[in-house]
């Protein structure tokens, strides 16, 4: 049985620890992998995990090794029995200079990777599975990119997701509703989950799904979803009591776990994700869904959103070979009065409203939003055949755990 240590940093949120959280398990369950993962802040993994102890500095989580990764991290003795088979620093985190020593004293040198934030962009492509020697030691790591292509690391889809979510049927999806306390569906409404981060056009989103004509029941995730509602409602919203206004009613989530999370995903109309893990979580789900790309400075992150934009639409246009398809990475020019406009470029603009409000070429996030649920079924049909794409493609753990045979 192959040893594994996953070190992670948590640098804010927790799409670092959920991400490589998931991936340890997959590992162990998956790749019969014996993973010690690392952490740095126990408290924001324990948001994710609430089994887990902030105390202990060691501790089991389902057959995972747990521990907590001190910033003093102590000389290591015993290079051969310490340190594992397989080293992975997650999200560019330096490892401990002591760890690393003992590396380079271990009678075989460890596989070192480096794994990558995800990205679409074509990059990717050339440099997964670039190398970098050590400057001092013998010692050489791996840089490894998830991604959207066979060339790229994959994106972590577990073995029986697919078959799980297939499953989920009307009566799971009601036993699902009843244990997070949130009333049954009704046909006419559309339901909407909200994770996302402090943003500029939620306000105008909330006022235009107050105004409409269509019962939206949002539900919002712990956070800055539910702590920007509550600031523009003036009304705390504890878990469970639903804020009702014209069209719309709120009502805020308690935090869920993972595979619970996936299943509020795979029930609602719409989704709103944010970052690395959800966002990817989103398109296994197969229902449409608005992304808010993790914010960087210089609006980096809009140069990324596109890519995967450009990449993901892009097939969808050449599969369905429906209008409004054109890949061109603006928005585009603002629509004359009464013009309808294709699925693809509905998706785009309303992500760039989500994204970028304001923006030189950004539309309202109102009628950006009235052309995306215009065109939700296209959207849908669209990425369920996104994601029966992705899904030929091996996934992030699977080829991790190839490479490391390889080695
Ligand atoms: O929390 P995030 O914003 O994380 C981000 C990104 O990873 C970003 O790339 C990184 O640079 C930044 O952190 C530091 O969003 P993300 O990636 O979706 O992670 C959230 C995790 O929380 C994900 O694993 C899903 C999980 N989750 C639940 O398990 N239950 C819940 O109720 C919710 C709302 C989320």
């Amino acid at each position: 049985m192959r040893r594994w240590d996953i070190f992670c940093t948590v640098v804010d949120n927790l799409g670092d620890i959920g991400t490589c959280w998931r991936l340890a398990r997959q590992l162990a369950d998956e790749h019969e992998a014996r993973v010690r993962l690392w952490i740095d802040k126990l408290e924001s993994f324990a948001c994710l995990c609430p089994s887990v102890s902030t105390a202990a500095a060691v501790q089991h989580v389902d057959s995972i090794e747990i521990r907590r990764w001190p910033s003093d991290f102590p000389a290591v003795d015993d290079a051969d029995a310490d340190v594992a088979d397989v080293v992975v620093e997650a999200f560019a985190c330096e490892l401990p200079a002591t760890y690393v020593a003992a590396m380079a004293r271990r009678g075989v040198a460890p596989v070192w990777i480096n794994l990558e934030y995800l990205s679409a962009e074509g990059w990717v492509d050339d440099c997964h599975r670039l190398t970098s020697p050590h400057p001092r030691w013998p010692l050489k790591k791996t840089f490894f990119f998830p991604g959207f292509t066979p060339k790229t690391g994959g994106l972590l889809r577990e073995r029986d997701l697919r078959s799980d979510r297939a499953a989920f049927d009307h009566a799971a999806q009601a036993e699902f509703w009843r244990s997070v306390n949130v009333a049954p569906r009704t046909d006419d409404e559309l339901r909407v989950s909200l994770f996302c981060y402090d943003n500029p056009a939620l306000p105008e989103l909330l006022q235009c799904w107050i105004d409409g004509a269509t019962a939206v029941h949002v539900l919002a995730a712990p956070g800055a979803a539910t702590e920007q509602i509550a600031r523009w409602s003036g009304i705390a919203l504890p878990p469970g009591t639903p804020l009702c206004r014209g069209s719309l009613t709120v009502q805020a989530l308690p935090f869920l776990s993972q595979p619970n999370y996936d299943r509020l995903l795979w029930s609602c109309d719409v989704n709103f994700v944010r970052g690395e893990d959800s966002f990817v979580r989103a398109q296994w789900a197969e229902q449409p869904f608005m992304w808010q790309i993790y914010p960087q400075t210089e609006g980096t992150h809009l140069i990324k959103l596109d890519a995967f934009l450009t990449r993901s639409l892009g097939e969808g246009d050449r599969a369905f070979n429906v209008g409004g398809g054109q890949l061109a990475s603006s928005a585009g020019p603002p629509l004359e009065d009464g013009e309808k406009i294709g699925w693809a470029d509905a998706t785009k603009r309303c992500w760039h409203a989500w994204n970028d409000p304001g923006g030189e070429h950004t539309e309202n996030m109102a009628s950006a939003w009235q052309s995306f649920i215009a065109n939700r079924l296209a959207i849908q049909r669209h990425g369920k055949l996104w994601a029966n794409q992705l899904d030929q493609q091996s996934d992030l753990a699977n080829n991790l755990a190839h490479f490391v045979q390889e080695k």
